[in-house]
């Protein structure tokens, strides 16, 4: 039976960069995840549609995926595609969103943040392109959450999700299938698995650590049991609901025991972690750390070793704090090269008009047009191909990039849980700043311009305004300062720093060392301190 329940808008369900995320008990709340989905199927339609439906298993993923199925039986949905245990990482279910050209996907997730009873829960709905919903999307399902009334529901037990098969719900098909196998096969059909089966076979050692979160099965079926690493190379390969207590952030921060091993003696040659739905990747070589914004360069100075990409590639794309790295391969291969937003979602376009390949941010983002998502584990299998074809360490191969095009010091610094009032009055006076900032000298470095990121997406037109606060410098240094919108506790600042050395010196200093006083100039041009009482950051990437 479809039951209509009366609700009333619930303030702030307004989506930020990548869904709706919330204190989970925030999301527990009465009507509060079924007035969401109402609102997304409301804004996308249901009556006939097939989706994908999928989570990264953290803590309210099971319950909140029945009610979700209840909802669009009721909503008159034809077909639910649901990943065994209503389990899918988030480039799995871009994947199957693809695969069986279904109508668009929900994906239960707050990603890299912490799960639990008291943690976090999110939502997010992927388009009918396999990627997350635009603005204008996102933003129709915010004013839809402001003006609801009621939502509908079907009355019925819960669906066997633990089974893979068939079921009926309410006239509405529940197909529960393998969260594993069409991506591992996608993965195949990319990468040239019979030279990685060869260079395990060989000894090449390696740490992959899935941080207690979803890509755990996932990294076990490709690199254990289909490359032949050694069993045991996949480290905290069973997905908890609260990710162990881990926080699933693959950042030198959070993945400080991989760290600690890259580090130590005796390290495996190679190092990766992931967060907790899968999309996000953190790479380590032996003794080395390499930056998102380093690794997106390499990989696309040599994504052409892989089959998948043996072609070339039509253009890269990064986010704007993403460090110019990438753009200087693009030059030198005389691809496009696109600065985008941060938010995985402003790639969409430029990936289904083929103008860009491949994608990457500075937050540990990096992905192709295979799927509409970042893709983790995609990106540590293009670097072991890299490093199959060119039987060099992790090291020898950033030190030749570096030699070849310079190297773009990068650094994030993260202030986060501060009160949202004091970081807002500070970007707001920073922002009133930035007229004036041009041609003055800061740290023995002339200001040369300063804006507020603005994007017009080549594809539809669309403008994305104050997208983050940019003070360049005439040495080619650059700030980036804006407020996350993926945090679910007061605001989070953060402060991306860049800065180029062309070389042939200067190539191997520490970058916390390199950005020094761009790291000065930062917190005395926001007066950081004085807004925010802060002066160390939380996380350092
Ligand atoms: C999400 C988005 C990314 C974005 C990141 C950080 O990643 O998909 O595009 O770069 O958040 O965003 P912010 O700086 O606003 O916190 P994920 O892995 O959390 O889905």
């Amino acid at each position: 039976m479809i039951r209509t329940i009366a609700t009333q808008p619930i303030a702030g369900q307004k989506p930020g960069t990548s869904g709706l995320r919330k204190k989970t008990p925030v999301f527990m709340g009465r009507h509060y995840l079924e007035n969401f989905v109402q609102a997304i199927f409301d804004v996308v339609g249901a009556e006939g549609k097939t989706f994908v439906l999928g989570g990264d298993g953290r803590y309210f993923n099971d319950r909140a995926a029945q009610v979700i199925l209840r909802m669009a039986a009721a909503n008159g949905a034809a077909r639910v595609i649901v990943g065994q245990g209503a389990v899918l990482s988030t480039p799995a279910a871009s994947h199957l969103i693809r695969l069986n050209k279904t109508d668009g996907g929900i994906i239960m997730s707050a990603s890299h943040n912490p799960g639990g009873p008291e943690e976090d829960f999110g939502v997010k709905f992927n388009m009918p392109n396999s990627g997350p919903a635009p603005e204008g999307v996102t933003e129709a399902m915010y004013q839809r959450t402001t003006e609801i009334t009621e939502y509908r529901i079907l009355e019925a037990q819960d669906v066997d999700l633990g089974t893979i098969g068939r079921s009926d719900l309410g006239g509405m098909v529940v197909d529960v299938v393998d969260p594993v196998a069409d991506y591992a096969d996608l993965m195949e059909t990319l990468f040239d698995f019979p030279a990685l089966r060869t260079l395990f076979a060989g000894g090449f050692r390696m740490r992959m650590d899935s941080m207690c979160a979803v890509t755990g099965p996932y990294a076990v079926e490709i690199l254990e049991n289909r490359l032949g690493a050694a069993p045991g190379t996949v480290t905290h390969a069973t997905p908890l609901p609260d990710f162990g207590g881990m926080h699933p952030d693959p950042n030198p921060t959070w993945a400080h025991e991989l760290m600690a091993e890259m580090m130590g003696e005796d390290a495996p040659d190679f190092g990766a972690a992931s967060d907790g739905d899968g999309d996000r990747n953190m790479v380590v070589g032996r003794g080395i750390y390499v930056s998102p914004s380093d690794s997106l360069a390499v990989l696309a100075a040599n994504a052409h070793l892989a089959p998948g990409y043996a072609q070339g590639l039509a253009g890269v794309a990064r986010s704007m704090p993403t460090s110019a790295a990438a753009d200087r391969v693009a030059d030198a291969l005389g691809i496009a090269k696109f600065e985008t937003p941060t938010g995985w979602k402003f790639f969409g376009n430029l990936l289904d008009a083929g103008k860009a390949t491949l994608c990457g941010e500075e937050s540990f983002g990096t992905g192709s047009d295979h799927v509409r998502e970042k893709d983790g584990l995609w990106a540590i299998l293009l670097w072991l191909n890299i490093l199959a074809v060119r039987k060099q360490s992790v090291a020898e191969i950033l030190a030749e990039h570096w030699a070849r095009y310079g190297r773009n010091y990068y650094s994030r610094h993260d202030f986060e849980a501060i009160a949202t009032d004091k970081a807002d009055a500070m970007m707001t006076a920073l922002r009133a700043s930035l007229p004036g900032l041009a041609g003055q000298a800061v740290e023995g470095m002339t200001i040369a311009a300063a804006d507020d990121f603005a994007y017009t997406d080549p594809v539809d037109g669309s403008v994305s305004a104050k997208q983050g606060v940019r003070i360049l410098f005439e040495d080619g240094s650059r700030i980036v300062m804006r407020l996350s919108g993926t945090g679910t506790e007061g605001a989070t600042l953060r402060v991306y720093l860049e800065r180029y050395s062309p070389g042939p010196d200067g190539l191997d200093h520490d970058p916390q060392e390199a950005l020094a006083p761009v790291i000065r100039a930062a917190h005395s041009l926001a007066q950081l301190e004085a807004f925010t009482g802060r002066t160390a950051p939380d996380v350092v990437t």
